[in-house]
């Protein structure tokens, strides 16, 4: 069995103005195609072809070396990516609602309080890699990682994202994260990180 790109939800030109129609379609249609290529390729012929995505990324350590860092990039790639594009979309509220929002309030002391530490995650990750909101040990928590790499894989579960790659902005913001990461916010879809965050509870 291959992985799939998966379809987005909403239009390249959906996320306007905070994400650009030509970031949008390269960042979807060649940088997450290379993810899934890579991953394909190097799952060809093993039985972890047939795992769920979640089940890879979850048991890195199981994988026999001479692939480990290719799925551990690549899956994390196309796993961490597939999250990206359902928690963003159009006409975004700008803010949490419902239990998500009470919990948010509860652990950072206000909505500003978390998009503070959150900004504060994706600015100062050297290089490249991710903005996090996650369930660890049944707490909120914001994290960030480099590169490809997944809370999942260390027990987190991801509820929220920020793809902090130059090639998620750069072609609107060049040098300017904090900007692009301020405008972000306006692309969230709460309903979704609502969904998996009550998911994640019952896990
Ligand atoms: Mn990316």
């Amino acid at each position: 069995m291959k992985f799939l790109l998966p379809e987005l939800k909403y239009a390249y030109n959906a996320l306007e103005p905070y994400i650009d129609e030509d970031t949008m379609r390269i960042h979807h249609t060649k940088h997450h195609q290379a993810y899934l290529d890579n991953l394909n390729k190097a799952l060809d012929g093993t039985l972890y072809a047939d795992w769920p995505i979640e089940r890879i990324i979850k048991n890195l350590g199981e994988l026999p070396e001479g692939i480990r860092a290719a799925v551990r990039n690549n899956g994390g790639g196309h796993y961490n990516h597939s999250l990206f594009w359902d928690t963003m979309g159009p006409g975004g509220r700008g803010k949490p609602e419902g239990k998500l929002a009470q919990k948010i309030n509860e652990v950072f002391g206000s909505f500003e309080a978390f998009q503070e530490q959150f900004e504060t995650a994706g600015k100062t990750q050297f290089g490249s890699g991710w903005a996090w909101l996650i369930l660890r040990d049944g707490k909120l928590s914001v994290e960030k990682t480099p590169n490809q790499d997944s809370p999942l894989s260390s027990g987190g579960i991801p509820i929220l994202m920020a793809d902090m790659w130059e090639h998620a902005y750069y072609l609107k913001y060049q040098n300017r994260r904090p900007d692009y990461l301020k405008n972000w916010w306006h692309t969230v879809n709460w309903d979704e990180a609502e969904k998996r965050y009550l998911s994640a509870l019952n896990n």
